[in-house]
This record gives structure tokens, sequence and C-alpha cells, in this order.
């Protein structure tokens, strides 16, 4: 252990009663998330906890059961700790499902990440605290229409004296919106404004130059996809340069296989006709999103890094994450309902087709797709002011968090 987990509280008998409410730093908050598969669990889970502590001043613990997957995301991360804090988050190794920190403390407000179950231990004490913790479900985000009807929807506990609520992550008005930080517009925008400091992450990241206005850059992070054979010899042949940026992961094997390559590994560099490819390291969670604004189109996949690719404000293409029963596809189009809704019937119609033949229905058009794409960057700009309507996540989370608080 590297440093001293949160501050205890009233689920110890020991200590006095919790009578008024927490001030904003004193607020304790713990975040319990079992890794499924790939990163997005973690990797949202990640990103609300920072939020959490930087943006709302919240003494932050994160239960995480892959130390390895979170490494990935945050380098800094010691995959051996059983606790330790990495940016003013403390970080317990989720070891085994009944294990809930060495002493026990419950926060004031508890967050389950996509349904994972408590420790059991945790919950009983939980209904033993003076004053409940507020307790979340944070469900996973989907653009579908009913996710406004459930956000918030309380669910008392068979057994105990608590209440837990589900929080949806949405698109749209009425749900709990996706995460943003404060300063990422900014952010972006200094990215943006600054040659250095694109030119910079280039030689950083490719080892090559920024290319020439006529290029188009294409970032590719996505699960193994029949569709991309046919895409890269689109590219291959296409009437305009393309640059195409491939961190490592599932479907660098396909890129390499189009090149004739045994892999396609960071470092790696390949060209045929109009196309030109690096194979990219896998950055830390912040870096990222530079890969997003360096690109003019991006290929995201799962739920974080299409979240996003929305905040890039360029367009994107995304491969969503296959669920059995082809449960994903209305979701699919869901979110293609909001972010297609203003475009002309011929421009929705490329797009939905393009997004549906990389999701496995069809096969891709990349000239008609390319045709549009200013009709696509003016909308993805337009998208991200949307998007934020509903507000960020983590400020909508920590304000009904403090209602239930006082
Ligand atoms: O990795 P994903 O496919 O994650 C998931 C999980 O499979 C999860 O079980 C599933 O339920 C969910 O999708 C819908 O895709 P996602 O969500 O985009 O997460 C990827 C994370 O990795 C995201 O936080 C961005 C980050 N990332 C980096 O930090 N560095 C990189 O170089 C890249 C390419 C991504």
């Amino acid at each position: 252990m590297t440093d001293a987990p949160h501050t205890p509280d009233a689920s110890d008998t020991s200590l006095p009663p919790n009578t008024g409410s927490p001030t904003p730093d004193e607020i304790a908050c713990d975040i319990f998330c079992a890794v499924i598969d790939n990163f997005g669990d973690i990797g949202v889970c990640w990103r609300l906890a920072r939020q959490l502590a930087h943006e709302h001043g919240w003494q932050v613990r994160v239960f995480v059961d892959d130390l390895h997957a979170f490494a990935r995301l945050c380098p800094a991360l010691d995959t051996t700790a059983a606790t330790q804090r990495v940016e003013d988050v403390v970080i317990e190794h989720w070891h085994a499902p009944s294990h809930a920190g060495e002493t026990l403390q419950i926060a004031d407000v508890v967050i389950e990440a996509f349904a994972c179950e408590l420790p059991p231990v945790y919950v009983a004490a939980m209904a033993q605290r003076t004053r409940a913790p507020v307790w979340f479900n944070l469900e996973y985000l989907s653009a579908e229409d009913w996710v406004a009807d459930f956000h918030l929807r309380p669910s008392p506990h068979p057994r105990y004296r608590l209440t837990k609520h589900f929080f949806f992550p949405g698109l749209g008005p009425g749900t709990g919106g996706v995460l943003k930080e404060r300063d990422l517009d900014a952010a972006r925008a200094a990215f943006e404004r600054s040659p250095e400091a694109r030119a910079a992450w280039w030689r950083d990241t490719t080892a090559a130059p920024p290319p020439g206005p006529d290029a188009t850059v294409i970032s590719l992070f996505a699960y193994e996809n029949p569709a991309i054979d046919s895409l890269l010899a689109q590219w291959r042949d296409s009437a305009t340069p393309i640059v195409l940026l491939v961190p490592q992961g599932r479907i660098s094997g396909a890129v390499a296989r189009f090149f004739g390559l045994p892999s396609f590994d960071p470092g790696a560099h390949a060209a045929r006709g109009a196309l030109r490819a690096h194979g990219l390291a896998f950055t830390a969670q912040r870096g990222y999103d530079l890969l997003l604004w360096a690109s003019d189109l991006n290929f995201v996949r799962g739920e974080d890094s299409f979240v996003r690719a929305q905040w890039a404000a360029r367009p994107f293409v995304w491969h969503i994450y296959p669920q059995a029963d082809d449960a994903h596809l209305p979701k699919l189009d869901a979110a293609l309902e909001h972010y297609a809704r203003p475009l002309s019937a011929e421009a929705r119609a490329v797009l939905g087709r393009f997004w549906h033949a990389w999701n496995g229905r069809g096969a891709p058009d990349w000239p008609a797709f390319a045709r549009h794409l200013p009709n696509y960057s003016a909308r993805a700009a337009s998208w991200a002011a949307e998007l934020a309507l509903p507000g960020d996540l983590a400020g909508n989370l920590a304000e009904f968090a403090k209602t239930q608080l006082k």
C-alpha cells in the first residue's frame, strides 16, 4: 500500500455518527469495476474517477479486478500493488469478488459500474451506516429513447434499507449525458491552434512530418472486422492520399496481412498506392485524444472511444461492441438517428450504409463516404454542441448525489 485510503466513515461504529451533509472534499466515493473484456469498462471508470477527484474534490477509490488492462491506459499503475494512489485516486486491486479493502470503509457515494456485484459484506455494511450511501448502478451508454425514462429510477433493496439508482449515460436530454472533462475543449483548441504541437505529435508518434493538406488522415481503432480488406483496397486506390494511423490492437493483424507483413506493430510503416500506414503504440488514455484530434476521420469502437470521437468534433465511424442476437444493431441505429438527423437524405443514407457495412451489414463504399466528408465534418461540430446539452456525466452524477446527501 503506497498511501492511506480515503477517510473513514460511520460504518465503523466506533466513530461518531455522520450528522450534517459532507462538504465536497469530504465526499468519499467508491467505484467498483469488473473488467469484462478490452478497455472500455476501466476506461470509463478511470475517467469518471479522475473527474470526481479533480473537478469535484471528492475522495475517490476505485476497486478494479484487472490491473493489467488498467495499466495499458494508465502506465503509472503498479500492477503488483494491492493499494496505491495515482493522480489523487486510490486504486484497490479487487482481487476477489468478496474483497472490500483491508479495512471495511463505506463511502458516501457508491458506484457499481455496469451491474458488477458489490461484495456482500460491503452491502451489509452500507445498510448499517447512519446515513445510507447514495448508491448508483452506472449503466452502459445507449442512444435509445427508453434510456431517458429509466435514468435515475430508484430500486429499493429487497432486504436492506438501501436504494440503488440506475444512472444511464445517453446522447440526449433527460439522460445522464456522457463524460467530458472541463478542460477538454480548451486542450483540443490549443492543439489545433499550434502547428508546433501538431508537428511534435507527428514526429513523436509516427517519426514522420504532418502530411500535406490533400491527405485524409484516418485513425483506426476497431475489433476484428471483415470489412477492413475491402476498405484498405479502396484506400490504396483512392485519388487522393490516405494516411492511416493504427494503434496496436485487434485489427493490426488484418492491416499486416494487407501489406504482406508478419505484424503491424508500433513503429511499422507501409505504403501501397495512395495508402500510407503507420503502426502506433497504444498510448495512455489522455494521449488517445491527440490521435483523434490529429485525424480527419476516426474509426472508434465500444463506448469510451466512441464518446471521445464525438468530443473531437470530427467525423467518425463506430464499430459497436457486438452482442448476441444482433442486440447491438438497434443501438447503432439509435446513435445514427441522433447524429445524422440534420444531414441531407443522401448524406444520411451514405453514412448509415457505411456504418452498417463496418458492423457486418453490406460492403463499405469509400468513394461515396469520402464525397460527403465535408458534410460530416460540419455535422460533427454541430453534434458536439448538441451532445453537451444534457451536461457532463460526472457533473450530473455529482449534482444528483449531493441532493441525496442533504
Ligand atoms: O476497449 P473497448 O472495446 O471497450 C469496451 C469493452 O469491450 C466493454 O466490455 C464493452 O462493454 C464496452 O466496450 C462497450 O472500447 P472503448 O470503450 O472505446 O475503450 C477503449 C479505451 O482505450 C478508451 O478509454 C480509450 C483507450 N485507449 C487508450 O487509452 N489508448 C489508445 O491508444 C487507444 C487506442 C485507446
